[in-house]
């Protein structure tokens, strides 16, 4: 040994040090040799199935993959006699495939180039096993099972990177080949399509359609990227031929990702050429919207804007800035609505996903944003995971947890539906929809009585104990069993596997924050990591939002928010709005502006003459959608920034063309508050633009120059006036890829990890929350007896508008109603009736799926589907702390 777990080894006579636990076939690579290894992946468990890695160690020639090194082994890699078994065993294995196994030579698949390297040639390739057949039903997982060598890697990765377990070896010795695990076609299996197989498979048996054969074919351009769906924040390799975008390939150094990817960053970018995009401005004439050239488009916004400032002054303008746009772009559109409109109305999407996470986080431990990062996750020995689905709304962050689980981490869920994680769960609570504050409670209370908490964190660095341990005796666990539904055993076995962890971390989602008391929920689950001493400090494995949309942390960073100017600094306060106010050379209006549900109130009561709304289906997604429909028809100027005609585009007066996020420049915050680049990997189709070029032109329209000429130029304006993100630039994020905020100092790592030494409140204490359970909005009664909770599905995202355009619609084609057999046998429904679903507010039609995910009493759906009306059904009630809508709990009833 070398020490330092570093074993020293001679490959060839040459001597090389690797990790102890490493392979024969690591220190012969480390050495400079090049060995085929077709069954092998660095990523995945090894195999050694092919026998094509064959090196010599202490006289006898062995597979190196599957031969752990010892420090001191000599090995014989390069020999004349080692190539030449290595060349047999890899002609045995092509002998069985048809010529195409070699398409592309060295620009092909890893046996392709494999074969080149060794100069094994076509005629090698006698088509042995050829005739097994194709399978093309999916749209982006293609199976040639004549390429199939049975090498596993397929199998493995999706059981052991992607946790799916959906693919299977089939068939006997020479003749076994990948396949669905349950039989069938690709299509109906189990695949989530992350396309890892493609990724690992070494022949091409398995790929995607932009790359037939694997391999890159040279004269790709390639551009990395950060995904533009959800908050994970994956890096991606984008490959494009021209104005063609070929594959978007997961970047194995991505921070987040590490080479894993999804369905929608992997496949989902057939959006960008549907025929339905828009590639002109829109302009309403007579009532009917019509193209128009962006000079006209402009001088229409112009007018509108002053003629409801004119009306009713700069608080008769309101807009609606993008989570999905970048941070340049929410920039920009705040510094508009500051200093060219002259109000604080500016809001954007978090308001209906985690600004209870705002709130409660900020209020407990100080900052807005997740407390640790996520690679604190992979360490940790007990993972909570509350109100969230990462199996389908965060795939790579729901595989990386699945994968510590099935590493050893205990694992407890609460979520009232079976699906994803829930079923490894140690332990699985069922709360009622709405009912998490007691259920924390019900969990705090065991952690106080079982001596399970943390008293010299406590002690040390807490506040709020007294009052909350007053509280706690209020919530034994018979009585939180009453209220939530869950067994007391089971609440009693989760504080104790929480409670009794060395390394416990919290991950929670929406089916926490959308509720009536969101942001008391948010504070009631704080108070476990706090009760416990899990969060600040170097143990710290805290309480970490999966933030829902690609840059929504970075959209409300930015200051897209009625309250807040960039850097998370209060429009309130005077300091702040003074140094923006010398930077930006305007006054900065200090009333805090209208949230996105008081701009609708606003409009319908004619007091909002404009509203912009940029990147939000607020017609198909906010809820009570009748009411939101109404609110665009009363104020009489709508603006649209759309790359869709969505519902709301349908509705505005004026709809003007945007790139999307494959054709753009700038940054995002993922859900672990990491900035990232976005590189424009194509151009905008037609005449669309960019956001950051439309708001500058509005502005410009209406006489104003906002500076910051590019989004470079913006995040430097924005790290002069924000001191949390002071040490960001587009230079340093080329340099080093990802900084987390806060990053105060451009000489220094951004903090991953937040509040070693104290939080970021007031007293620099963690607080704890006396605040006691209260009921939801809506509860079941005799004329609408279920309670129907809403959330997404692995192969739409939100409103749909991207991924039913493009394959994705053949994995998933309908909004579907889950409903347990007792509901749907009492309703005489069966699997596949549609079905119409009737809430107090609207009405929808949907297509049940009997199964028993959900609880009886229960029903779920989706809302990818604008046109089946979900978004009728929720009521406008909200979150009494940040009016988050109560998107998870409403009353129905159905109507076969
Ligand atoms: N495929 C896909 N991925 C997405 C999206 C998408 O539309 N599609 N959207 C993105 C966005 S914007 C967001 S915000 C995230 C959201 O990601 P998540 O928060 O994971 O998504 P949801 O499915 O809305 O809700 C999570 C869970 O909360 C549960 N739940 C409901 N009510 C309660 C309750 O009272 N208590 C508890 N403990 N649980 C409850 C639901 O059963 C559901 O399983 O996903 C992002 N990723
Ligand atoms: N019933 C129910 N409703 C919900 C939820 C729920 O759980 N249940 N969840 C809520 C949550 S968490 C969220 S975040 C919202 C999401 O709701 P939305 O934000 O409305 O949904 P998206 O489909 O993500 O995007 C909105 C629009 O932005 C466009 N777009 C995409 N990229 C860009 C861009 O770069 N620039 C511009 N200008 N436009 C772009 C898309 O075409 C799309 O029409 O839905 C909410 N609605
Ligand atoms: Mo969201």
């Amino acid at each position: 040994m070398t020490g330092d777990g570093v074993v020293a080894v001679e490959v060839d006579g040459l001597p090389v040090a690797v990790p102890a636990g490493s392979s024969l076939l690591d220190a012969v690579r480390a050495a400079g040799v090049e060995v085929p290894a077709l069954c092998h992946d660095d990523r995945l468990s090894p195999a050694g199935s092919c026998r094509t890695c064959l090196v010599k160690l202490g006289g006898s020639v062995v597979a190196s993959c599957v031969t752990p090194v010892r420090d001191g082994a000599r090995a014989q890699a390069a020999t004349r006699e080692l190539r030449a078994l290595r060349r047999e065993a890899v002609e045995v294995i092509v002998s069985a495939l048809p010529a195409r196994a070699l398409t592309g030579g060295a620009e092909g698949s890893e046996l392709a180039r494999v074969c080149a390297s060794l100069g094994i040639g076509p005629e090698s390739a006698l088509g042995e096993l050829s005739g097994r057949g194709r399978d093309d039903s999916h749209p982006y997982v293609r199976l040639d099972r004549d390429l199939c060598i049975a090498c596993g890697r397929c199998v493995r990765m999706c059981a052991e990177v992607q946790g799916t377990f959906a693919i299977a070896l089939t068939g006997r010795g020479g003749d076994a080949v990948a396949a669905p695990g349950t039989g069938g076609a690709w299509v109906d299996s189990a695949c989530v399509a992350c396309g890892g197989c493609v990724d690992t498979c070494p022949t091409g048996a398995l790929s995607e359609p932009g790359l037939p054969y694997g391999g890159r074919p040279s004269g790709l351009v390639t551009t990395r990227t950060t995904c533009g769906y959800c908050g994970v924040g994956c890096a991606l390799d984008v490959l494009t031929r021209g104005d063609e975008l070929v594959a978007a390939l997961p970047a194995g150094d991505g921070p987040v990702n590490r080479g894993h990817a999804c369905v929608k960053g992997r496949f989902a970018y057939g959006f960008r050429v549907s025929e339905e995009r828009l590639t002109r401005p829109l302009v309403r004439r007579d009532g009917r919207l019509e193209p128009a050239g962006w000079d006209e488009a402009l001088d229409v916004v112009a007018r509108g804007l002053r003629e409801a400032v004119a009306s009713g002054g700069p608080d008769a303008v309101a807009a609606i800035s993008s989570a999905r746009a970048t941070n340049e772009e929410n920039y920009l559109v705040q510094k508009f609505m500051r200093t060219v409109i002259g109000t604080n109305n500016v809001d954007n999407c978090s308001r209906l996903c985690h600004a209870p996470s705002a709130a409660g986080l900020t209020a407990a431990f100080g900052l807005p944003g997740g407390t640790d990062c996520f690679d604190d996750a992979q360490r940790a020995d007990c993972l909570l995971v509350v109100g969230a689905n990462p199996a389908e709304a965060h795939p790579v962050v729901g595989a990386r947890l699945l994968q510590r689980v099935l590493r050893g981490a205990r694992l407890v869920v609460a979520d009232p539906r079976a699906v994803g994680l829930a079923l490894h769960a140690d332990v699985h609570l069922r709360p009622r929809p709405g009912t998490n504050v007691a259920l924390f409670h019900g969990l705090a209370h065991v952690l106080l009585a079982e001596g399970l908490a943390d008293e010299d964190f406590l002690r040390r660095r807490a506040t709020g104990l007294p009052e909350l341990a007053e509280l706690l005796a209020g919530y034994p666990p018979h009585r939180v069993s009453a209220v939530t539904g869950v067994p007391e055993g089971d609440l009693v076995a989760a504080a104790r596997l929480y409670g009794r962890a060395a390394r416990p971390a919290v991950f929670y989602g929406l089916g926490v924050t959308e509720h009536l008391h969101g942001t008391d929920g948010v504070r009631a689950l704080a108070n476990l990591a706090i009760l416990r001493g899990a969060v600040g400090g170097d143990r710290g494995y805290g309480v970490n939002p999966l933030r829902g949309q690609n840059n929504v942390q970075g959209a409300s960073d930015m200051g897209a928010l009625p309250d807040q100017l960039p850097g998370c600094q209060s429009v309130t306060d005077p300091v702040a709005r003074e140094r923006a106010a010398r930077l930006w050379r305007a006054e900065v209006p200090a009333r805090p502006g209208l949230r996105i549900p008081q701009m609708f109130a606003a409009a319908r009561s004619g007091a909002l003459r404009a509203l912009w709304v940029i990147g939000e289906d607020v017609c198909a997604t906010d809820p009570d959608a009748r009411r939101v429909a109404a609110a665009l028809e009363a104020c009489p100027l709508v603006v649209c920034d759309e790359l869709f005609p969505s519902e709301t585009a349908r509705r505005a007066d004026v709809v003007l063309p945007v790139a999307s996020w494959l054709e753009k420049d700038g940054t995002f915050v993922n859900f672990d508050r990491r900035f990232q680049r976005v590189r424009p990997a194509l151009a905008p189709p037609g005449e669309a633009r960019s956001d950051f070029a439309v708001v500058h032109a509005v502005a410009a329209a209406l006489g104003a120059d906002l500076g910051c000429p590019t989004p470079a130029a913006a995040l430097d304006e924005c790290a002069a006036l924000a001191p949390l993100f002071a040490g960001l630039s587009h230079a340093r994020l080329d340099r080093e890829g990802a900084v987390c905020w806060p990053a105060p100092d451009a000489d220094r790592p951004g903090e991953a990890r937040l509040y070693r030494e104290r939080f970021a409140t007031a007293d620099g204490l963690a607080h704890l929350s006396a605040c006691p359970y209260l009921p939801p909005g809506e509860e079941p009664d005799d004329d609408y007896p279920l309670v129907l909770v809403t959330g997404r599905r692995w192969a739409h995202y939100n409103s749909g508008s991207m991924t039913r355009r493009g394959g994705n619609l053949r994995l998933d084609a309908v909004d579907r109603l889950d409903l347990h057999p007792v509901d749907a046998a009492g309703h005489g429904l069966r699997d596949g009736d549609p079905v119409t679903v009737e809430s107090r507010h609207g009405t929808a039609r949907l297509t049940v799926h009997v199964g028993e995910e959900t609880a009886p009493g229960q029903a779920f759906c989706a809302f990818h589907f604008p046109g089946s009306g979900v978004n009728t059904l929720t009521s406008d009630r909200a979150d009494t702390v940040t009016s988050c809508p109560e998107y998870k709990v409403t009353a129905v009833r159905l109507r076969p």
